[in-house]
């Protein structure tokens, strides 16, 4: 008994699956008097099967496929007729592609043309899913900032590309991955790094962090960043040798804690 209701259970589920399949498919009415114009209807992009069924095909009547605006729709769509039958079926060559779609429309429009002549327009639409990840057009980016650099200063940006064809899909999101640096953050929908604190060469030098991009469905890249730190520069020595000429070597010793040679000097010392 148990087996039976099982059996019942799949032969429901399997009635289901088959309607779900086929409320995709339209059934439109050939007209090779008229001509005429129809929706087909719309389906998710990655869409793969038979778009239509045509019915009420006369045996004179021998339709072919055509293009409208959509230019690669042979790429897309194919028409199975058999000649004599009063039925044929239009189905995708390939699983529907929206950014390859997008140029043209967001739908597929084309004909099917009687031989005698009259035309019958059909349009699908077709919704862009996401399916692509944005993906940064360099897989490490860098620069060298001097340690002067003011705060608020950005100092490189990040790109990202999403090749989704409409705007929700296509929009991208930049964070730094931990462990963040204490000295830098990124613009969230720009990628710009921004200095956030004054650079102090003689703590660091480098800074490598990783920056990441997402798009609305958690799809994502990451890429490296390296900043490297660049020591304050002096004046140039010639300017100062003959203002130093009375000074002693005493009088000009570090007073900020720069281990080069040719760390800032304090001026006082010499006005
Ligand atoms: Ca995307
Ligand atoms: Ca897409």
């Amino acid at each position: 008994m148990e087996k039976m209701a099982l059996f019942s259970v799949l032969i429901i589920l399997a009635c289901l699956h088959v309607h779900s399949v086929r409320s995709a498919i339209a059934s439109t009415k050939l007209d090779c008097v008229n001509g005429g114009s129809s929706t087909v209807g719309t389906v998710d992009e990655d869409y793969e099967g038979d778009v239509e069924i045509i019915t009420n095909i006369g045996p004179n009547d021998r339709p072919f496929l055509e293009p409208h605006l959509t230019g690669n729709v042979r790429s897309l769509l194919e028409l199975v007729y058999t000649e004599g039958d009063s039925t044929a079926i239009v189905r995708t060559i390939k699983p529907l592609d929206y950014e390859e779609i997008r140029p043209y429309s967001d739908a597929v429009y084309y004909f099917i043309t009687c031989a005698r002549g009259p035309k019958n327009h059909r349009t699908l639409y077709v919704r862009d899913v996401n399916d692509h990840p944005p993906i940064f057009q360099s897989k490490s980016y860098s620069a060298t900032v001097s340690e002067t650099t003011a705060v608020g200063s950005n100092v490189l940006t990040v790109v990202a590309r999403d090749a989704d064809a409409t705007m929700d899909n296509k929009r991208v999101w930049y964070s730094i991955l931990p462990p963040v640096p204490d000295a830098f953050e990124v613009n969230t929908i720009h990628g710009n790094i921004r200095l956030t604190k004054p650079l102090d060469y003689n703590s660091v030098q480098q800074y490598i962090f990783t920056v990441e991009a997402k798009d609305i469905g958690e799809l994502k890249d990451t890429t490296t960043v390296t900043i490297t730190v660049e020591k304050q520069k002096q004046n140039t020595e010639e300017n100062q040798e003959e203002d130093f000429s009375d000074i002693t070597p005493e009088d000009i010793k570090d007073q900020d804690g720069d281990t080069d040679i040719n760390k800032p000097v304090n001026a006082p010392a010499f006005i």
